[in-house]
């Protein structure tokens, strides 16, 4: 503590397979705390900005397409080394790389809907989560010391 925060969305082929109940029960039986969540309408002002360092790349049009396409749901999670973690829990990128047990190697099989976003380091995490939230929208709740994001 002062614990790490990274920012995790369902993508909109995740809302619409409904996995939205699943990505977050992975992310509170692994130990996280959500201080932070919302589905919106991704605008196109804050995909550029998001994926910013993708624009040059022949996929960029496609993917914001996508990411347009219907509803996200963004969340903030908490914890001891969030970031890292969470990267491990989506796996890789492509899905057809993506290891079972991962959420993308358990619900995806192409690299253009593979469910989820995570941020992919603390500084990016930073960045993203000012991005897609407003301080006053992320809670600092009490935790009652049961669990190992209390350390
Ligand atoms: O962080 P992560 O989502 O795992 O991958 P990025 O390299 O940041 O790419 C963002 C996003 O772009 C990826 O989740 C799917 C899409 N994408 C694609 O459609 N085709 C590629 N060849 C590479 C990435
Ligand atoms: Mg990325």
């Amino acid at each position: 503590w002062p614990q790490e925060r990274t920012l995790v969305a369902v993508k909109p082929d995740g809302v619409q397979r409904r996995l939205v109940g699943t990505v977050i029960h992975r992310f509170e039986r692994r130990g996280f705390k959500l201080v932070g969540m919302k589905m919106l309408q991704a605008p196109e002002s804050i995909l550029a900005e998001h994926y910013r360092d993708l624009q040059r790349k022949p996929f960029y049009p496609a993917l914001i397409s996508y990411m347009s396409s219907g509803p996200v749901v963004a969340m903030v999670w908490e914890g001891h080394n969030v970031v890292h973690i969470s990267r491990a829990m989506i796996g890789h990128t492509d899905s057809t790389e993506a290891a079972p047990g991962t959420i993308r190697g358990d619900f995806s099989v192409h690299i253009s809907r593979n469910v989820i976003h995570a941020s992919d380091s603390v500084d990016g995490a930073q960045r993203e989560i000012e991005l897609w939230f407003q301080s006053s929208e992320l809670l600092n709740w009490a935790d009652g010391g049961h669990h190992s994001s209390c350390y």
